[in-house]
């Protein structure tokens, strides 16, 4: 069994009903356990066009491997009907395997960890919400990354089942 993360992320039509409906999508694959999830975070764009995105990271632990998890991660997408018109176009749903436990590989299919973690605060902060302590290998500690990512513009959705309203201030 490996814990891995998996990033979330739309910016067409509902996209927060969306991510839950495609996180119940990958609770139904028996191979997946999820352990945990993020709040949801409504993101301006970064380096890409189009509206807000809204973003979550939830934390698996799974019997796949990744080049299993990654067939998984892309069919839910296309249950969602995601289009690839051009690179970081608008989409319904996109889910981004953003660590896999015991796996550092750069295949032009698939690099793990996500090589673009550090630099993105919509994968940043929802990653620390439910992993304070997470480490990144070759790179560390991940909250050491937050004054770089400061200016970009994101705020977390209050949510009814938790107190995530209250932290906010
Ligand atoms: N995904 C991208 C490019 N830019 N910006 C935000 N805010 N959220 C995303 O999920 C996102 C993005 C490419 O996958
Ligand atoms: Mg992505
Ligand atoms: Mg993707």
């Amino acid at each position: 069994m490996a814990k891995a993360f998996i990033g979330f992320g739309g910016n067409i039509g509902d996209a927060r009903q969306i991510i839950i409906d495609a996180i119940v999508c990958l609770a139904q694959h028996i191979e997946v356990h999820i352990i945990n999830k993020s709040c949801f975070y409504q993101s301006a764009p970064v380096n890409a066009v189009g509206g807000d995105y809204i973003n979550a990271v939830v934390e698996i632990d799974t019997e796949l491997n990744p080049y299993g998890l990654l067939y998984v991660c892309q069919t839910i997408e296309q249950q969602f009907g995601r289009e690839r018109p051009f690179a970081n176009a608008p989409r319904t749903l996109d889910l981004d395997i953003l660590f896999f436990e015991g796996i550092q590989q750069d295949h032009s299919d698939l690099t793990i960890p996500h090589p673009r973690i550090t630099e993105r605060s919509f994968v940043v902060l929802p990653l620390l919400e439910i992993c304070p302590d997470f480490f990144l290998p070759e790179h560390g500690p991940l909250k050491a990354f937050l004054p770089q990512i400061a200016n970009q513009r994101i705020k977390r959705l209050t949510c009814k089942n938790c107190d995530c309203g209250l932290q906010l201030h």
